[in-house]
């Protein structure tokens, strides 16, 4: 697991969460639900790139390349994004899709592993925007002991290896710990490759 400490300054902070903006204008935040139990989830997602992270009760959690709501496709990833992924992921393919979480005041995502890709090869990259949150991360056994780490604006992390399978969550966030949002939350982004690449 790789931190990179205020990876992006904060002029670029402010050009991201641009670019965030206008991806949130054409493909809006929505309220995801757990497969079979419906219920909401606390934070708000949307996605850009080829493919987004999707879920709902009936269908449960999957990849696909329309927005659930509009059926329109997700927006472009925004050049920022890819080259970052250029710069740290070491992985020779760009990544397919870039979940945008949106956490508000109280929310908060248990501990989970990624496993709705098709390959574990390529790392996944993480971007922090707006309130520290609060991560949690573990082994690959649920059981394992966990670490916490501050997440806070302008941090990257790059997950693989080992790490990539590991049980990860977002405990709580810290209202207040930055000015980049004036209503106040945090994005995150997480950048990733969803299908084995071709050989040819
Ligand atoms: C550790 N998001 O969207 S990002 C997720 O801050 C997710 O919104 C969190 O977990 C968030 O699935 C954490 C950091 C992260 C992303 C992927 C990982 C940590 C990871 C994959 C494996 C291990
Ligand atoms: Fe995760």
């Amino acid at each position: 697991m790789r931190h990179y400490p205020q990876r992006l300054d904060p002029k670029a902070q402010t050009a991201l969460l641009g670019e965030i903006r206008k991806i949130i204008a054409e493909a809006s935040l929505y309220t995801p639900t757990m497969p079979r139990s419906g219920r909401p989830m606390s934070v708000r997602m949307t996605n850009c790139g080829p493919l987004g992270w999707v879920t709902d009760k009936e269908r449960g959690y999957r990849y696909q390349a329309t927005h659930p709501e509009t059926e329109k496709p997700w927006p472009a990833m925004p050049q920022m994004l890819l080259d970052l992924w250029t710069e740290l992921a070491g992985y020779p393919h760009p990544p397919e899709a870039c979940l945008i979480n949106y956490y508000a005041g109280a929310a908060k995502m248990g501990l989970h592993q990624d496993r709705d890709e098709e390959h574990f090869s390529a790392p996944v990259l993480s971007v922090s925007l707006g309130d520290t949150g609060l991560f949690r991360v573990g082994g690959t056994a649920r059981k394992d002991p966990t670490q916490v780490f501050e997440l806070k604006s302008g941090d990257v992390f790059v997950l693989d290896g080992a790490d990539r399978l590991a049980f990860h969550g977002i405990d709580r966030i810290l209202p207040g710990t930055s000015d980049l949002l004036p209503e106040g939350g945090r994005f995150n982004l997480t950048l990733r490759r969803v299908t084995k690449p071709s050989l040819t």
